[in-house]
């Protein structure tokens, strides 16, 4: 039984150590909100809203979550008593559309409390059963071939298991090129276009099969499936789908159009781990793998990722860098860290999100806050 009695949200700050720049946009400083949420029995979780600042990734920015959260999220939330976080997740649901990254704050939260609850790590709760992930890495699109070979070999020779090398038109074959001569036909290498495609660019798309990457992620628009069933009928490397895919009805349309072969989960798009772990299990049956995207998150929403990313469906390293490789300073401890072979520890033996959250350093960094009550 759970019963939420407060929620704490609060904007803060964080510069990245350099700007991260996608086919639809640039981030300097990452606008995060976060939401402190407490329990009837005084237990208490931190969880952060993926939502940016702008509508390039989906439609919510951090401004339409804090109305969200203010006028329909927390009014159905507060002072219910509710048996279960998959309670939360159906209870958000109920006629109410949308505003999925708003929805999963909450709802992973009180995943994140369940866990403290229960004195067991999110990770275990969630069904986890690895100790360490496999981790990846997203690069931004860079001014020229060179400076991204120089950031990937860098990448390769500290352990990443995967390089995601962000493209769009302009920025692709002579990018992929220079890459994949660098690090050699075996390094594990992929692409992501965030939209940046249209179905009658096939000729690029053709080529960028010639790569041999493990994957492309979103090639067409952010809500398409059926063309992206067309390119994947033409393409040799596997469609993976990240923006398309908004709840386990759409990875259902994937798989049934064959729009792609690989999911990307993250667990805010999706509306949270309830969701996250329906796309999970149908993936795991039907054969698709995986695996654990990052929207830039702070060391608090990279606890929830990594806790997923333990699952066994979670097939291919994540987005789920460390702290370091995105902050000077990230506001939990230990600051999340990544060993030489390219993996990540999962905090099993720790109740709850397993970092400690450094609320001084929130203090610091906080644009406004407000506490909404039951
Ligand atoms: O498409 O996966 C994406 C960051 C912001 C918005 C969209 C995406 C990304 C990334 C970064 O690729 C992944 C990370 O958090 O390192
Ligand atoms: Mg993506």
């Amino acid at each position: 039984m759970i019963r939420l009695t407060r929620l704490t949200l609060r904007e803060i700050s964080l510069p990245l150590k350099e700007p991260f720049r996608i086919s639809s946009g640039e981030v300097t400083t990452r606008r995060i909100l976060l939401v402190r949420i407490e329990d009837a029995d005084g237990y208490h979780a931190w969880a952060e809203c993926v939502a940016g600042g702008a509508p390039n990734y989906s439609p919510e920015t951090i401004d339409t979550a804090r109305l969200a959260l203010t006028e329909w999220i927390a009014p159905r939330i507060l002072g219910h008593t509710i048996a279960s976080p998959k309670e939360v997740h159906d209870t958000l649901q109920r006629d109410f559309r949308g505003h999925r990254m708003a929805k999963a704050v909450v709802e992973m939260g009180s995943w994140a409390i369940e866990a403290e609850r229960s004195e067991s790590s999110l990770a275990n709760l969630l069904g986890g059963d690895r100790d360490r992930v496999e981790v990846g890495i997203s690069i931004g699109i860079q001014d020229n071939p060179e400076a991204l070979v120089e950031r990937a070999a860098a990448a390769l020779a500290e352990g990443y298991r995967k390089i995601k090398i962000k493209i769009r038109p302009g920025a692709d074959l002579p990018y992929l090129e220079a890459v994949r001569e660098t690090l050699g036909p075996d390094a594990p290498m992929m692409a992501d276009a965030n939209n940046a495609y249209m179905l009658a660019d096939i000729d690029v798309l053709l080529a960028i099969d010639a790569f041999n990457l493990i994957m492309i992620e979103q090639p067409l628009a952010w809500d398409d499936m059926a063309r992206h069933a067309d390119l994947q009928a033409r393409l040799q490397t596997p469609v993976c789908l990240d923006e398309s895919i908004t709840s386990l009805e759409r990875a259902e349309d994937m798989l049934t159009l064959r729009a792609g072969r690989i999911i990307n989960i993250k667990p805010g798009r999706v509306g949270g781990f309830s969701e996250s772990r329906a796309i999970h299990d149908l993936c795991r049956k039907s054969g698709i793998p995986v695996w654990c995207g990052g929207m830039l998150e702070s060391g608090i929403g990279r606890a929830y990722n990594v806790a997923l990313a333990s699952l066994p469906g979670f097939k291919i390293p994540g987005d789920t860098s460390p702290s370091a490789r995105y902050w000077e300073r990230d506001i939990v401890d230990p600051e999340w860290a990544m060993d030489a072979d390219g993996t990540m520890a999962v905090p099993r033996d720790r109740p709850g999100i397993g970092v400690t959250v450094n609320e001084d350093r929130i203090d610091d960094l906080t644009v406004w806050s407000t506490t909404l009550e039951a």
